[in-house]
């Protein structure tokens, strides 16, 4: 009989890591099933996730890039030569070495997405690279609120929702019920079964807003004045924390002066929401203690509003005594183990090369100078901030030096697990971008529409097959995740392997002494007092959360803690953002208004099962489940431009056309939502359809001009754009 192996792990087909139990036998997974005893984990919502059940088949698919290839005929012909490691990494060094002899190491730029794999091992290799041209999606997705939350509270939050204690919970655009089928949504749902008060802030009537004991349906992009205007009331109520405010809240009184123009009755034209909605909102938030407040990538994805909109909400959990307190929301602290930070080495480089940071100048905080400013604060509690995340290039700057040569050429690209062609703004762009590069590798699983435009791809070692630690980046001690459960199969090589041994052959030696991931991560844990095996066993290393940290006396001088911030206080004026000549309180702006042309607001991107992203298109079983790409809207919208359910519709914007499937839902009227990541890995893996890249891909609907992103951190827009439908006989071609 043949050996089985049971091995404690953790599916990796999306963020949350959940729990499972592998069944092994002679190197292959012949089983899986979700382990509750495992952190994050819970079965009976994991019965509604699709994604894991594909363990095996996503093992052994065929379409998985099984060995490194090398292109051979032109850029995105589809010809392919496999080639061994050793060749690949040989000719890829020796082709970085010259470019960096030729044009300096900051022609050299990489691509991250998001938590799809660790990316401390590749912002190590560009730290001793010397290039500062890292690219990702933090812009719009966890940047803002960390760097909100760090700017007014000295350090950035976790937000609690717990059955006990929490009172009222307070939704922000994000809907769990699509976007997360782990412990959250369990919480949320058991939440919603309790009576107490559940607020979500939506334009869409989403399954998460129907469990909702009130729904705000926001026109998008206008959240920062129902912010304001929640704020307006509960200050001229006098619904605060007065205790809090007088001690630990700098500004109080120019906040007051400022919210006074929002009132509830304004706001309710900007917003669509009632004004009785308003301050009813207000009241349950206000009232109801503790209450917590959860925002999602809704709000992230709104240019300049994104910093105004966090920025009121981080102020709004403040004044009414929500921060720090358990039920509501805890201040991370640093983790005991080894921060990301460190593993990137990001503090060992010297300072020249942030010189080449480009939009340095322009971008007050998402530059090197922005975090070196705030490092000096946060430091006050020995804290912090992952560097290489928080300082990450504007996207629209690196592929335009790609094209133009300005400031400097950029010649080269590494992307690592993320389709840039499909989940980075203005796809039109990027693939003129890609296409003048000299040097394109992708380190993928799949023949995704990046890879098939690369020099080189190689196969990295995904799910099941590498050991996960999953970290929140080092900004919480926080860390999950365990072994892998079997050696990869065929010749694909964790992304760790990638990195030491290109650093190896380009000077790196000294800097990447473990061989191997797991070596790292044991030497990682030690600070920790946990051994890799211990950790593996439990799935888990945390420490019981604190609260209200800065009532707590530092021992010398007997002070209390306080924050950290220029005036030890939480920032409702902010100093640092007066400093830097940024708006010291929240300054909403109205979101580009339609037009004659465009006269709906688009939404690109929300979250729907079964897919994440732009990945699993290439599993029947879930194009089964979800065969086409939506775009939902009003019916009483769809009516009064003509148009029906189901009927094919081309989405335009002033930036290019997609084609959806239309689908009625209930929704902010005069509002189109479509869902991204859409390609077609059935389709002829070469130009001219990359994979059906052109079709329905959203991202051709979107730009992240630098000029339009926001001056503080460059968060560029995905929701709230001026577009329109016209339908169409023109079928998938
Ligand atoms: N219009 C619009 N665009 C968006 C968004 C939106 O809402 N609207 N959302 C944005 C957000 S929040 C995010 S996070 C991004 C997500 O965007 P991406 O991170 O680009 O997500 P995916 O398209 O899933 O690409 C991940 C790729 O990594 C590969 N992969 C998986 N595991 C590994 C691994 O271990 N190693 C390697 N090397 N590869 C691996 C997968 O095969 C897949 O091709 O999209 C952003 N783009
Ligand atoms: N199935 C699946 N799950 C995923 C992912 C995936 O691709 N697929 N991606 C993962 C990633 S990378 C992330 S970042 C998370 C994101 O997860 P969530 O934060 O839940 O993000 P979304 O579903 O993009 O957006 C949430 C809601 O914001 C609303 N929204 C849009 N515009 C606005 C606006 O202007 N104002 C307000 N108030 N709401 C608005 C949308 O209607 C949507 O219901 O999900 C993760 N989980
Ligand atoms: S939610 Fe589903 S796909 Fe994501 S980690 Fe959990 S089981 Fe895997
Ligand atoms: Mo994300």
């Amino acid at each position: 009989m043949k050996e089985e192996r049971q091995v404690r792990t953790n599916c990796r087909f999306c963020g949350y890591l959940c729990g499972h139990t592998a069944t092994v036998s002679e190197g292959r997974l012949i089983d899986i099933a979700p382990d509750n005893t495992r952190f994050p984990c819970d079965n009976s919502i994991l019965k509604g996730c699709q994604r894991w059940r594909l363990a095996q088949e996503y093992l052994e698919h065929p379409q998985r890039v099984n060995y490194p290839r090398k292109r051979i005929g032109e850029r995105g012909s589809g010809q392919w030569q496999e080639i061994s490691w050793e060749q690949a990494l040989d000719e890829i060094a020796e082709k970085l070495q010259s470019l960096k002899d030729q044009h300096g190491p900051e022609m050299l730029s990489s691509a991250i997405g998001g938590p799809n794999t660790s990316y401390w091992p590749l912002h190590r290799f560009m730290n001793l690279f010397g290039s500062p041209n890292n690219m990702g999606i933090g812009q719009i997705c966890w940047n803002p609120a960390t760097w909100v939350n760090t700017l007014t509270y000295g350090w950035t939050i976790d937000n609690e929702i717990d059955l006990n204690n929490t009172e009222c919970a307070l939704l922000w655009a994000t809907n769990p019920r699509e976007s997360d089928n782990s412990l959250f949504w369990r919480t949320v749902l058991d939440f919603s079964r309790t009576g107490k008060p559940l607020i979500v802030v939506d334009p869409c009537n989403t399954k998460t807003a129907e469990r909702a004991t009130l729904w705000l349906q926001i026109k998008p992009g206008t959240d920062g004045f129902l912010a304001l205007g929640m704020l307006h009331v509960i200050i001229d109520e006098g619904l605060y924390d007065h205790k809090f405010v007088e001690k630990w809240c700098h500004g109080f009184d120019r906040l007051k002066e400022h919210v006074l123009r929002f009132h509830p009755n304004y706001v309710e034209g900007i917003t669509g929401i009632k004004e009785e909605d308003i301050i009813k909102a207000a009241h349950l938030y206000a009232k109801s203690k503790p209450a917590s407040l959860c925002s999602g990538r809704g709000i992230d994805q709104l240019g300049s509003n994104s910093i105004a909109i966090h920025r009121a909400l981080a102020i709004m959990r403040a004044i009414t005594g929500n921060l720090d307190v358990a039920g509501a929301s805890h201040l991370s602290v640093m983790p005991d183990f080894v921060p990301e930070l460190d593993q990137e080495l990001s503090e060992i480089v010297p300072d020249a090369f942030h010189e080449k940071q480009l939009g340095k100048d322009q971008l007050l905080l998402q530059s090197y100078p922005g975090y070196k400013r705030v490092r000096e604060l946060t430091m006050r509690q020995g804290k912090r901030l992952p560097m290489r995340y928080l300082t990450s290039a504007h996207p629209n700057l690196v592929w335009k030096a790609m094209l133009s040569g300005e400031p400097y050429p950029i010649r080269s690209l590494i992307v690592m697990a993320t389709n840039p062609l499909l989940t980075q703004a203005d796809t039109q762009l990027i693939y003129k971008a890609l296409k003048s590069l000299d040097l394109l590798v992708a380190l993928e699983l799949f023949n995704t529409p990046t890879a098939m435009l690369s020099d080189y791809v190689l196969p990295s070692a995904g799910a099941f097959e590498r050991p996960l630690f999953e970290t929140k980046a080092g900004t919480a001690n926080l860390a999950y995740g365990g072994e892998q459960a079997l050696e990869p199969y065929f010749d694909r090589k964790p992304d760790f392997y990638f990195w030491r041994e290109l650093g190896k052959r380009l000077g790196q030696t000294e800097y990447w002494v473990e061989e191997t991931m797991q070596d790292n991560l044991r030497e990682c844990l030690s600070p920790a007092n946990m051994s890799w095996d211990e950790f593996c066993n439990e799935g888990l290393y945390t420490k019981q959360n604190t609260y209200q940290k800065h009532n707590m006396t530092e021992l010398q001088d007997r002070q209390p803690a306080g924050f950290a911030t220029i005036s030890g206080k939480v920032e409702l004026y902010s100093e640092i953002l007066l400093e830097i000549g940024y708006e010291p309180l929240p300054e909403p702006i109205l979101p580009l208004s339609s037009n004659t042309k465009y006269p709906l607001q688009l939404i690109t991107g929300s979250r729907v099962q079964p897919y994440n992203a732009s990945s699993f298109r290439q599993f029947d079983r879930l194009r089964k489940l979800h065969p086409e790409p939506l775009a939902k809207i009003n019916p009483k919208t769809a009516d009064q431009l003509g148009l029906k359910e189901g009927s094919k519709v081309w989405v335009e914007t002033e930036r290019g056309r997609a084609l959806f499937t239309l689908k009625y839902a209930d929704m902010c009227p005069e509002v189109v939502s479509v869902e991204y990541g859409w390609w077609y890995p059935e389709m002829e893996a070469a130009e001219p359809s990359l994979g059906g890249l052109w079709i329905s891909n959203a991202n051709i609907l979107t730009n992240a001009d630098f000029d339009k992103s926001d001056k503080l951190l460059g968060t560029w827009t995905y929701n709230g754009i001026p577009c329109r439908v016209v339908e169409t006989e023109t079928q998938k071609q």
